[in-house]
């Protein structure tokens, strides 16, 4: 093969390697607290959304329960989420961020 490898070794490393990553939803859930506001500020300072995209979201957060603010790999999914939960709590609000598999 194109690698010189033994065509066992080649298989395994185009299985082990050439798969895209799992990819994860960071999700905004809605409570009765946080100030719109708020979420609005969220989600243009940690998901670079302008104003009209931000309030967008989170009117669709505040009516249906909860949005998606975007797709990303597993660890900068992770990390939204740290992000967004560390800026709520040091600002006294409730605000729940989550991720699931997308
Ligand atoms: N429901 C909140 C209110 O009425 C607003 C809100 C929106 C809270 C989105 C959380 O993720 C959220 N102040």
């Amino acid at each position: 093969n194109q690698w010189g490898l033994p065509d066992a070794e080649a298989e395994a490393s185009e299985k082990t390697k050439l798969q895209p990553p799992s990819m994860y939803k960071v999700v905004l859930n809605n409570d009765d607290y946080t100030p719109m506001e708020f979420v609005i500020d969220v989600l243009q300072t940690f998901f670079a959304m302008d104003v009209d995209k931000a309030t967008q979201v989170m009117l669709t957060v505040h009516y249906e329960g909860k949005a998606v603010c975007g797709v990303f790999t597993a660890e900068v999914a992770e990390t939204k989420v740290a992000q967004v939960m560390m800026y709520a709590k040091e600002h006294g609000h409730p605000l729940l961020c989550t991720m699931e598999k997308a």
